[in-house]
């Protein structure tokens, strides 16, 4: 059974403590990987290292993000471990191998369709981010400005700026303590959330414009073959905040961005409004997430893969009637 005093009991104990999020980070994952750590680094003697596979978009903002290990050496066994924000054991891309060799590790997350693969596991599948958990692990006391602002824009990614529907009251309360520790609210949310390199913003009209509207206007879909990735030199992270512009369209319940990782291969992202749980769907293809956003891989053309979207979503709009 997952204990907090033991876990940071044994954090105490230990010479040296691992952590890593999950491969392709994002906000969370990156600020509850960085927030852990200068915890750790803050509060305690061990050495830390913290490893983080693709990790492409700039979050210098965050103390602590030159420390993040990208490659992943063989290295004796870590007396703690810690996954973070990772939804099954392979998101943890190459960091899997520390996971299993830990004396003791420990999963920290908060997606509903993790399984619980490591030694101790403590999933929140209410909290709106993996900081959110984190915070509530935390003693008040030894958060330091550093840890709150990781903390925060954790926070604030996972919730796009408290408006998702999994945005609680305690999310509220969590964000509103974090703020007692000097974190700048408005730096956070312009300089990591909104802000949008030239590229991005390419990527997002041309998504925008090439969408197309299905199943009476509740589904949009937009995708970005391997054509455009390579025309534009496009790394994962450049994509990021389209789905999210896609459902904001009016009466749009579904919104779907394919993209294309290899010929005829494309990792779908879903997000839904009100309704659909996109997480039971990618799930059936060997994805998972959260109810409202998941994501899963598919194989065939373009249309192949919206037809079997497609199928799904009606089937589970028609029970809902
Ligand atoms: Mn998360």
């Amino acid at each position: 059974m997952f204990d907090k005093e033991v876990m940071w009991q044994t954090v105490s104990e230990a010479a040296r403590v691992g952590i890593a999020g999950h491969i392709r980070p994002d906000g969370d994952c990156v600020g509850s990987c960085l927030g852990l750590y200068n915890y750790i680094t803050g509060n305690y003697s061990c050495e830390v290292d913290v490893f983080i596979e693709e990790l492409e978009e700039d979050f210098s903002f965050m103390r602590g993000s030159e420390k993040v290990i990208t490659t992943f050496p063989d290295e004796k066994p870590y007396d703690v471990f810690f996954a973070i924000d990772c939804g099954d054991i392979e998101r943890l891309g190459k960091a899997e191998k520390y996971l299993k060799k830990a004396v003791v590790s420990y999963c920290i997350d908060h997606h509903g369709t993790n399984p619980g693969f490591a030694g101790e596991n403590l999933i929140v599948p209410e909290a709106a981010a993996t900081a959110e958990v984190l915070f509530d692990l935390a003693d008040p006391e030894k958060i330091t400005k550093n840890c709150a602002e990781c903390l925060y824009l954790g926070i604030v990614h996972d919730t796009g700026v408290f408006k998702h529907s999994n945005t609680t009251r305690h999310t509220m309360e969590v964000a509103g303590a974090l703020l007692e520790y000097g974190v700048s609210s408005q730096k956070v949310i312009d300089e990591t959330f909104y802000e949008k390199t030239y590229l991005q913003n390419q990527i997002l009209g041309r998504c925008l414009m090439e969408s197309i509207l299905c199943m009476d206007g509740k589904v949009i879909i937009s995708a970005v073959d391997r054509k455009i990735q390579a025309l534009y030199g496009l790394v994962s992270s450049d994509t990021d905040g389209v789905i999210d512009q896609l459902r904001e369209t009016k009466g749009v319940e579904v919104a779907i961005l394919l993209k294309e990782m290899n010929p005829r291969v494309w990792r779908v992202s879903m997000r839904s409004r009100y309704t659909v749980d996109v997480a039971a769907i990618c799930s059936k293809f060997g994805g998972g997430g959260h109810v409202r956003a998941a994501g899963c891989m598919l194989n065939g053309s373009v249309h192949d893969v919206i037809n079997t979207l497609t199928r799904e979503i009606e089937a589970q709009m028609g029970q809902n009637e």
